[in-house]
């Protein structure tokens, strides 16, 4: 019975903790309980307001998390936090500080932290983590705080999951034009320059507005706000700039649109990655892929030829003009 699904669904509606932090790790770990778990009738909801705290390692994102999550409890409003932690050697202490800092704040009331290894790709977001931001949300958290580092590819990734994006920066930060230039802070819906009691914050605000209003592309005006996490100064600021968004994207349709649009591309995913793996165990366990992977070794057949054997082989139809000419 213990390890039935409807054993630990019944205790997660009863809003038990153990129940929601089995669930997360089973999800987590892509587990066949976990895919059930995800699955469930009961469990389909994303009526959660999902943030992305994103930027540099070392900009205060994880002490933001911290300030900006109490200032939500006292409001009353339950918060899921998901941490996505490098796996470079580098930051590992840096890590072990963050969780120290994120266990204090799991003592309050209404916060629940979970924090996740990334799997090879620096600082980027897991298969999972849509599942677990869906996990928090049926759970009934109000707001998922999901907090990345903003190494390439993560920030792009960030924008797919998260409802709003805050982009952490600080002053005087030599390449914030630079990573301008490169589009990379387009992605943000509310800029942040942290540690704003350090020299040149406002320089980088003016540099900032600069930018954007050259790179305007909606009826949104992402706003820049100045902060000291560490000093609790500008957390308000930053919380109001996120409830604004969110109301933004709530009179636009953009809320239900970026649903919509997360469930499609988490089947295109999972079916992408079934597929896949479906592919690779046969290529090395049935004859027919054998011989065509081992003829298109040796030169004897073009890719699109070995591809269309084996895509008629799995009963897939393909378009005209693709079909094989033999
Ligand atoms: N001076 C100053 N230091 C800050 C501020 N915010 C964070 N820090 C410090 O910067 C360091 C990195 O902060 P952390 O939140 O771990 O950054 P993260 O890597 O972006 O998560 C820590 O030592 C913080 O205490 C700030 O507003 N001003
Ligand atoms: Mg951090």
């Amino acid at each position: 019975l213990i390890n039935s699904i409807e054993y630990w669904i019944d205790r997660f509606f009863q809003k038990d903790i153990v129940a929601l932090s089995k669930i997360l790790k089973e999800v987590e770990n892509e587990t066949t309980m976990g895919m059930e778990f995800i699955q469930h009738p009961k469990l389909q909801n994303s009526k959660a307001h999902i943030i992305g705290i994103t930027g540099p390692p070392g900009a205060g994102k994880s002490t933001l998390v911290g300030k900006l999550t109490k200032l939500i409890a006292e409001l009353g409003l339950s918060v899921g936090i998901i941490c996505i932690d490098p796996t470079s050697p580098f930051t590992q202490g840096a890590l072990l500080g963050d969780r120290v800092r994120m266990n204090e704040l799991a003592k309050l009331n209404n916060i629940f932290i979970k924090s996740l290894a990334t799997r090879g790709n620096l600082g980027g977001l897991t298969n999972s983590t849509s599942d677990l931001i869906q996990v928090f949300s049926a759970f009934g958290k109000d707001i998922v705080l999901i907090e990345t580092v903003g190494v390439g590819q993560a920030e792009f990734e960030i924008l797919n999951t998260a409802d709003s994006v805050v982009l952490l920066n600080v002053p005087g930060l030599g390449d914030t034009v630079q990573t301008l230039k490169a589009g990379i802070m387009e992605i943000a819906d509310i800029y942040v320059i942290n540690q704003a009691d350090r020299p040149g914050a406002d320089e980088s605000v003016k540099d900032l507005k600069m930018m954007l209003r050259e790179s305007k592309k909606s009826d949104w005006v992402p706003p820049i706000v100045k902060s000291v996490a560490t000093q609790n100064e500008g957390i308000q600021d930053i919380l109001y700039a996120i409830q604004k968004h969110e109301y933004y994207l709530k009179s636009t349709n953009l809320w239900d649109e970026k649903r919509v649009s997360r469930r499609y591309k988490r089947l295109i995913e999972v079916t992408k990655n079934e597929f896949i793996k479906k592919l690779e165990e046969k290529i090395h366990t049935n004859s027919l892929y054998i011989n065509i992977v081992k003829d298109l070794e040796e030169g004897k057949v073009h890719p699109v030829y070995a591809s269309l054997i084996i895509l008629k082989d799995m009963k897939i139809t393909f378009e005209e003009g693709l079909n094989d000419k033999n």
